[in-house]
């Protein structure tokens, strides 16, 4: 889609509708609550790997320099046997942690388990990657690496397309970058 040419006080109001989300990204806590490590690899099932795959990889960044940044995505299993997401990195961040918000709140979730057959939509208010430490290097309009591991120690890697919270994700905001 052709990014359209906004007046420059367009922005101030694009930031204004997405204060509600910074609110609930900012109660976002690194490592808030350590869950018990599973073990993850005691219960792993070999799974073939092929029948995996994900789609859609957006990276939000924070409205303000230093906060976290969230990350949405669609993982499908299309395998035969469950598989089990344990663990996110985000190139060009200092660390990736996977998210679940209920009810107004979030936590940190160590691993997801993926049926056959079933997609999860990682979005604002479900599931989300909620990334720390951005590095100055991920800009707007640019691109990162999501790199997803599973249970077995396969890992699958795809683009992400690096968005201004402001953008809600409609496309570029040439007047977003000062
Ligand atoms: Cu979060």
């Amino acid at each position: 889609m052709k990014p359209a040419r906004f007046p420059a006080s367009l922005p101030m109001l694009a930031a204004t509708g997405a204060a509600a989300l910074l609110v609930s990204l900012s109660g976002c806590k690194q490592a808030e609550n350590p869950a018990p490590q599973e073990s993850a690899a005691a219960d792993a099932v070999p799974t073939a790997k092929p029948g995996i795959s994900a789609s859609d990889g957006h990276l939000f960044l924070p409205i303000v320099a230093g906060r976290p940044g969230a990350v949405y995505f669609t993982v499908r299993n299309d395998g035969a046997a469950p598989v089990k997401l344990v663990g996110v990195h985000v190139s060009g961040t200092g660390s990736a942690q996977m998210h679940k918000t209920d009810g107004g709140s979030m936590a940190a979730v160590d691993s997801l388990e993926i049926a056959p057959g079933a997609d999860i939509e990682f979005k604002q208010g479900g599931m989300h990657v909620m990334v720390f430490d951005i590095d100055d290097t991920v800009k707007a309009s640019g691109t990162a690496e999501l790199t997803l591991t599973f249970s077995d120690g396969d890992k699958l890697s795809m683009p992400l397309r690096v968005e201004s919270m402001g953008g809600n994700g409609m496309g570029d905001m040439p007047g977003m970058d000062h």
